[in-house]
């Protein structure tokens, strides 16, 4: 069987699937009918599934609850999770753009986070002028799929569940009837929901050798500085539009970290400091280097040294992740609430999977946190933490009155870049600062420069470099 029909027969395999299961309107005859001769590429087919209304679910309800006034009568604590689609045009590298989809205005959309056992309320709005309905997929939901049924422009959709399990999950986009949720989804409708367990995280047990080769565990408090990094895959045709065909052969664009590729790697601030000019490139690749470009300039992850950090880590894309920082080996892997690892180099994520990373950054330097797939690398799938003072930085900065004592990251200076910060839980280090990046729409940013957490690091990085060149 050639791959054109295999991948038909398949369409068609998984259609009649949903037919059967979801108890579609749409026949199995009506399906097959479908003439493979007809068809001539596999977007042509989708498109036909679409123009057949999709796939309906109609899934009888499930035994566990879902309706808001119960759980909201149950004495739990409620959540409320409000969501709205937008579709708008975003930036790429090479000073392109393309058509986005989101929640809220922003690429991932928000990230919720509750405690194990809670209820999350989840809102759906699509605005009257957004062009297309959307739903939504909470992983982290166990109820029937049929509350996931996409919604028209101008309508809502409401749902409520307990989050019985603890571990980081998937929320996305569920199409228009299942139809066009690839396109959705890879087009930036994505995020993830924290669900911290009922007991809090555990303590992180490193191993060190002694001089003398006797083995030491080292104990470090469950509190931890945080990060999320969610990956994914951008399939593009030459006008930014979504390129279904490249999605079925796999053949993606740029792979994104929280939307972006490359958004992680040094910026002006960061030459400033170290080069002691704005435009020398401290880093090979700079793609994002321009204050012009506000939100989207790229930034670093700063922790500190022998500090406890945990990296929420979700694979939203299409591709395998495997996980793996450049001279960093991972302390610990947690997925759901379940050890699954200790002291390993490499993670691997299958698509739609996440896990947590627990682990301390021994020495100072730089570390890149990368899909150590090649493709995924040069495409944009690297990230960069500096931890502690590589640069022997302190005396520069506290000489010139920036900081007024030696500091044991770069984040008490610069901040941490917003999006890749979870809201905070129960064992959270907070970040000492907070700066404005992300794959956000101009609207977002305004109301984080209004609500005043933040630093709009294209305002301070010409007022740092005043100060250290004058
Ligand atoms: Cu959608």
């Amino acid at each position: 069987m050639n791959k054109r029909v295999s991948m038909l027969f398949t369409v068609a395999a998984v259609a009649v699937m949903g037919a059967t299961l979801f108890g579609s309107t749409y026949t199995q005859t009506q399906i097959t009918g479908q003439s493979i001769e007809t068809i001539s590429t596999d977007a042509d087919m989708m498109d036909q599934i679409r123009h057949m209304g999709g796939l309906q679910l109609t899934m009888p309800k499930a035994f566990a609850e879902s309706d808001c006034d119960v759980l909201e009568a149950s004495g739990r604590t409620v959540h409320n999770f409000d969501l709205y689609a937008q579709s708008v045009e975003l930036p790429i590298m090479g000073d392109k753009t393309y058509s986005a989809m989101t929640f809220n205005g922003m690429v991932p959309g928000p990230t919720i986070r509750v405690m194990q056992g809670d209820v999350i309320k989840m809102t759906l709005v699509i605005p009257d002028d957004e062009p297309l309905p959307h739903g939504n997929d909470m992983h982290s939901a166990q109820i029937t799929s049929s509350v996931y049924e996409s919604v028209m422009p101008g309508e809502t959709s409401q749902y409520c569940f307990i989050a019985e399990s603890a571990g980081i999950f998937k929320y996305h986009c569920s199409g228009v009837k299942l139809a066009l949720m690839d396109q959705h989804v890879l087009s930036g409708m994505y995020g993830i929901a924290i669900v911290d367990p009922a007991n809090g995280y555990k303590k992180l047990m490193v191993e060190k050798t002694t001089g003398s080769g006797e083995v030491d565990r080292v104990f470090y408090d469950a509190d931890a500085l945080e990060f999320q990094l969610q990956y994914s895959q951008l399939y593009l045709t030459d006008t930014g539009a979504f390129d279904q065909s490249a999605m079925f052969g796999h053949q993606n664009d740029l792979t994104v970290v929280n939307g972006m590729s490359f958004g992680y790697v040094p910026n002006m601030a960061h030459n400033l400091l170290v080069k002691g000019d704005t435009n020398k490139n401290i880093f090979v690749a700079q793609p994002w280097n321009d204050l012009e470009l506000k939100q989207y300039q790229s930034q670093l992850l700063f922790v500190e040294n022998d500090q406890h950090v945990r990296i929420f880590v979700e694979n939203q894309g299409n591709e395998p992740v495997f996980f793996h920082i450049v001279g960093e080996i991972l302390d610990r892997v947690t997925q759901g609430n379940r050890i699954q690892s200790a002291a390993t180099e490499t993670w691997l994520l299958g698509g739609s999977q996440g896990m947590i990373v627990d682990l301390v950054f021994d020495e100072p330097g730089a570390y890149a946190a990368v899909n150590h797939d090649y493709a995924a690398i040069f495409t944009g799938a690297a990230t960069v933490f500096v931890a502690g003072d590589p640069f022997n930085l302190n005396p520069t900065l506290v000489d010139a009155g920036i900081i007024e004592a030696p500091v044991p990251s770069y984040a008490y200076v610069l901040g941490n870049p917003s999006d890749a910060i979870p809201p905070s839980g129960m064992n959270t280090i907070e970040h000492p600062a907070k700066n404005i990046h992300g794959l956000y729409t101009d609207e977002v940013v305004m109301e984080m420069q209004e609500s005043g957490e933040y630093v709009a690091l294209w305002e301070v990085i010409p007022a740092v470099a005043d100060i250290l060149t004058s």
